[in-house]
């Protein structure tokens, strides 16, 4: 990766992988892009220009324009949005797909788009799910997800696009907040135990899902661009996690930190059917084998940390 054009840059993958990217490559190496502006190092710290990806030729120009090598396609809708909205969820995150995979075959870009454990479905093998399984989601997201997955790797073979992707878990951060997920109560609870000490939970007691903290996921969508092609048995997309875990657990762990720190539930049944239909927990073991990942942060480690960076947020 020498030039890359991030979509979505202002999202929660995004606001991140930006500035992390800029570290590794130079500011003025890394074109953000998204629908909105706002105020963030994003957008004051290096090339930064509003692209609708639903537009082909703005996005294509954009790429053009900045002689761009790569690009990391991060726009879409998450789960619980897409359910609600499911035709525009199929636009958005089809079309603008289908649009960032032509733009990276014209200017023969090299092209991440990351994957989902969202990507499975009820009838999945539920632990340990296996890199190759059955994939038959029942949500817009789902869809959406399986289907990327199989257009990227037709790119990669009819036109040899090197396209590489993930399925991600449920992502936890400090700085900008999902929205519109199944897993965001992972990363609201945080807020809610600084803020009230108590949470009320709308996923239910004893539901598994893959977990990870943002510095590992930045690190494996980077250390997967820059891994040796030749080694890639698989491409889009490959499982990552780096624990799972249910409310519960979430809970446990904050209360190492916030002794009085209480839970309730008042479970959502949407999202809640949404988390059932997923995995409870990842074999990521084709990630590590091919292309090396490993994940620093487990549970306590990550709440840690989470819980020490709120609060000086809090504070600033
Ligand atoms: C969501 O909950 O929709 C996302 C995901 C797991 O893809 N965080």
């Amino acid at each position: 990766m020498k030039k890359i054009l991030v979509t979505g840059a202002l999202g929660q993958i995004g606001s991140e992988l930006v500035v992390k990217c800029r570290e590794i490559y130079g500011n003025d190496n890394v074109i953000a892009t998204d629908i909105r502006r706002n105020a963030s190092r994003v957008v004051e710290e290096g090339p930064f220009e509003i692209v609708d990806v639903t537009d082909e030729s703005a996005l294509f120009e954009t790429a053009k324009k900045y002689k761009v090598d790569t690009i990391i396609h991060l726009a879409a809708l998450l789960s619980a949005t897409a359910e609600k909205k499911p035709v525009f969820a199929w636009n958005l995150n089809m079309g603008g797909l289908m649009n960032a995979l032509e733009v990276a075959r014209n200017l023969n870009c090299q092209f991440f788009t990351p994957s989902s454990i969202g990507a499975f479905g009820p009838t999945t093998p539920k632990d340990q799910t296996p890199q190759d399984t059955i994939q038959r989601p029942t949500t817009m997201y789902g869809i959406n997800k399986v289907a990327g997955e199989l257009l990227c790797d037709y790119y990669y073979k009819k036109f040899g696009v090197d396209t590489r992707g993930v399925r991600f878990p449920g992502l936890i951060s400090y700085v900008t907040p999902p929205g519109g997920g199944t897993t965001d109560y992972a990363v609201d609870i945080y807020y809610k135990a600084l803020e009230e000490g108590h949470y009320t939970s709308y996923i239910a007691e004893g539901t598994y899902m893959d977990m990870m903290y943002m510095p590992d996921a930045l690190s494996a969508i980077i250390q997967l661009m820059e891994a040796d092609p030749s080694e890639l048995k698989h491409r889009n997309a490959f499982n990552i996690t780096a624990f799972s875990a249910a409310p519960e657990d979430f809970a446990n762990a904050i209360r190492r930190h916030i002794p009085d720190f209480t839970m309730d539930y008042d479970v959502d049944p949407v999202r809640q059917a949404i988390a059932e239909s997923w995995p409870n927990s990842l074999d990521d073991s084709a990630a590590r084998e091919e292309w090396g990942f490993k994940p620093e942060f487990d549970l306590d480690k990550m709440t840690e940390d989470m819980l020490s960076k709120l609060k000086v947020k809090k504070m600033a």
